[in-house]
């Protein structure tokens, strides 16, 4: 059985193959791997549990019907879905994670996370990011009425040009210093992340020590998955059908 993990797919009801893509995925999955692990940035935009958009609601059904179908699911929050919240958690049958969790697979230590907190030299967007982690912010956004937060998220995403980044090159990359303090600080050899949407493994050598560092990529232009088991890991991708009339 293999565990696999995904991040940056950015649903979106305008981009209905992608979210096709990734439920075809699930279905796929659910009898050969034994763990999923979603690294953020599911969902392009998340403004509340209590949001009745059908898109979102197909993803849920979608993810309850692979964590009941037997595989366990772990969700790390990425910048865009950093308010998912506990109702999301009941409905789908995922855990929700930590901001960095260390795991154990096939006797490596791996550090994993959405990867945002590496990118430590936009000053401006690690300030949108404290103030969208704090607890208080949180509570006071999810006290708004559904179009009220629809409205800011919207705002927010036009203003800020890091959020609309589509392309890596928008996206500042993850700082050298940030990469090597998180390697030595969870005591690693590897590390497992998303967001800046580069996708590759590096070999690197931190302290005398060789250490493996695993980008996924994104699920714009094609799926994107890490799949590891008994004859090691790999990145693979999947076809995102551009012809919707595809039975
Ligand atoms: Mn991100």
């Amino acid at each position: 059985m293999a565990t696999l993990f995904i991040s940056d797919l950015h649903l979106h009801p305008s981009r209905p193959a992608v979210t096709d893509c990734f439920i075809r995925f699930l279905e796929e999955s659910a009898s050969t791997a034994s763990t999923l692990y979603i690294l953020g940035d599911l969902f392009e935009v998340w403004i509340g549990d209590d949001n009745p958009d059908p898109h979102h609601r197909r993803v849920i059904s979608a993810l309850r019907r692979f964590t009941d179908a037997g595989p366990e699911c772990f969700f790390a929050r990425g910048n865009r879905d950093v308010i998912i919240g506990r109702r999301f958690r009941t409905e789908t049958g995922v855990q929700l994670l930590e901001e960095s969790t260390v795991i154990e697979l096939y006797d490596t230590r791996a550090l994993i996370s959405h990867g945002d907190e590496l990118c430590t030299d936009d000053h401006a967007y690690q300030r949108f990011r404290l103030r969208a982690r704090n607890p208080t912010w949180r509570a006071l956004f999810l006290a708004m009425p559904l179009q009220a937060r629809n409205y800011l998220a919207q705002h927010l995403r036009n203003r800020s040009k890091a959020d609309t980044a589509l392309k890596p090159e928008d996206i500042i990359d993850a700082s050298p210093e940030a990469i090597t303090d998180a390697f030595v600080e969870h005591r690693v050899s590897m590390m497992i992340h998303g967001h800046t949407h580069r996708p590759g493994i590096q070999n690197l050598e931190v302290f005398r020590k060789p250490r493996t560092r695993i980008i996924l990529g994104d699920w714009y232009e094609q799926g994107s998955v890490l799949r590891w088991d008994e004859s090691g890991y790999r990145l693979v991708t999947l076809p995102i059908s551009t012809d919707d009339n595809t039975p």
